[in-house]
């Protein structure tokens, strides 16, 4: 097996993870072994840009340092506010700067420059997410040959969204560069080549390449899984004892990264909706929001914090009664053995992204339940997830509160039998396309198309070679 030599941003250096690139190939890369690539601020100065090792893992880390400023211009500027709202349709949140887009190339330049020299004849390599999308091109400039795959956990934007790039052509340059395009579900897939037909005059030829102005993409989608086996045996094994939760108390849960992608103010207000069309003698149910902290320096991201920390209060406010709060808000992340006893322990999992590349925590709900008297999850039609989920979930529209109110009195009524043979259907995909199948089916793809791609240079060289002759 070729060794696999993956790059990411963030490198999974904390105990508890909580964002869905590091969770999904942290599990890959334990089984699996490997080096891991990220980048990291601080250790300004030296302006050397080199690596720095992780000890403590079962494979290799490394780290490259940036200055503060530089990395902020990359990652809390290119990245996260201009590629990643762009990417999740929300145009109007660009915030673009003189200077972020050169920094962002930059960084990927001397990523590739500080890790050449630990790639090696054989390996595979694996790069991840929209903060690193030139980096095969780099990697191609200084040499590297290897099999060169990338894999987009976000959406893959609109044509209208790609409109409001600047330097919208680097993107073509970018993804050529690779032998396999990852993308996370055929609506992406579609989006990539409605991109090239509409943007660069590109075309869908017979074996699946987009060829755009003379170069070619080869993209497929992959939806991402779960380690499904192992973390239906932790919420199996984790004992509830939070003593914050009465037993008797029916659950709703929410798990997300305080993002505004995924539509928690929409949420709240689907729940007060439902808050408000309950008759007085109904049971109560107590939505258990955990949102965990992200790119508080982004404004955005502070303006959805404190938007939601009004609606609850505003919800409570409203709602709650001596020993009944009908919200309650954790604005931190929680340990996995934990969250999966949490997800099992609720009666409906409420996933109301208003755009999602995927979203892992669709899966980890249905993955922790009890399979003889399972939860309903109520599921955004928006999120990657419910390309594969819809056979189960109850699809929702996060815009419409009264679509929310609605499929959550559907859940609480549902009967048993029901229950079961939706959670059944679900089940059956999440652990049939686990992370370790999303993992294989890559790297198969990835190695195919790379001996295609030499293959067809040496067929030409050898043409080059015998005009010549
Ligand atoms: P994310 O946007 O981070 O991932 P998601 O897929 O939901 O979204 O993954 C979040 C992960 O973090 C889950 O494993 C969840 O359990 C964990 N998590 C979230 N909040 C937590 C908390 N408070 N405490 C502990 N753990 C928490 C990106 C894309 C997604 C895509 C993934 C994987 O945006 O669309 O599904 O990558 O490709």
């Amino acid at each position: 097996m070729s060794r696999l030599v993956v790059f990411s941003n963030r490198l999974p250096l904390g105990s508890s993870p909580s964002g869905g690139l590091v969770v999904a190939l942290g599990r890959t890369m334990e089984q699996r072994g490997g080096v891991w690539i990220g980048a990291t601020p601080g250790k300004s100065g030296t302006g050397q840009h080199t690596l720095q090792s992780y000890e403590g893992a079962s494979f290799d880390r490394h780290a490259l340092h940036l200055p503060e400023g530089e990395y902020n211009d990359y990652y809390l500027g290119y990245s996260n506010s201009v590629l990643w709202p762009l990417f999740h349709g929300r145009t109007d949140l660009l915030d673009v700067e003189e200077g972020q887009l050169a920094a962002y190339s930059s960084v990927n330049r001397k990523m590739a420059e500080a890790s050449v020299n630990l790639i090696q004849e054989g390996d595979v390599i694996w790069i991840h997410d929209y903060h690193f999308i030139p980096l095969a091109a780099e990697l191609r400039k200084l040499g590297v040959n290897n099999p060169i795959g990338f894999f987009l956990h976000t959406p893959f934007p609109s044509s209208n969204n790609v409109r409001a790039m600047s330097h919208k052509e680097f993107l073509l340059d970018w993804l050529a560069a690779y032998d396999l395009v990852g993308l996370q579900t055929q609506r992406d897939v579609s989006a990539l080549i409605e991109v090239c037909r509409a943007t660069f005059g590109g075309q869908l030829l017979s074996d699946g390449r987009i060829r755009c102005k003379g170069q070619d993409i080869w993209a497929a989608s992959f939806p991402i899984g779960i380690d499904a086996k192992t973390f239906r045996q932790t919420a199996e094994t984790q004992e509830m004892t939070s003593p914050r939760i009465d037993p008797g108390q029916k659950l709703l849960i929410g798990v997300d990264r305080l993002d505004y992608s995924k539509g928690l103010p929409h949420k709240f207000r689907g729940f007060q909706r439902f808050l408000e069309d309950q008759d007085s003698e109904s049971e109560r149910l107590t939505l258990l929001q955990i949102a965990s902290p992200t790119r508080e320096n982004v404004e955005a991201y502070q303006d959805i914090r404190r938007q939601l920390e009004q609606l609850s209060g505003e919800v409570n406010g409203e709602f709650a009664e001596l020993g009944y709060m009908p919200i309650q808000y954790i604005h931190r992340a929680v340990p996995r053995d934990y969250l999966a006893g949490l997800y099992r322990r609720a009666a409906i999992g409420l996933v109301t992204p208003l755009i999602d590349g995927m979203n892992l925590v669709a899966k980890e709900y249905v993955t922790a339940q009890d399979s003889s008297d399972p939860g309903v999850l109520i599921l955004s039609e928006s999120a990657g997830a419910a390309e594969q989920l819809g056979i189960g979930a109850l699809t929702i529209n996060p815009f419409d509160p009264s679509s929310i109110a609605s499929a959550i009195r559907k859940a609480v009524a549902m009967p048993l039998t029901e229950r079961i043979e939706r959670h059944q259907a679900m089940w059956d995909e999440i652990s049939l396309h686990d992370v370790y199948w999303w993992t294989e089916t890559f790297l198969n793809r990835l190695d195919k198309n790379a001996s295609s791609r030499r293959k067809r240079s040496r067929s030409i060289a050898d043409l080059e070679t015998m005009l010549r002759g």
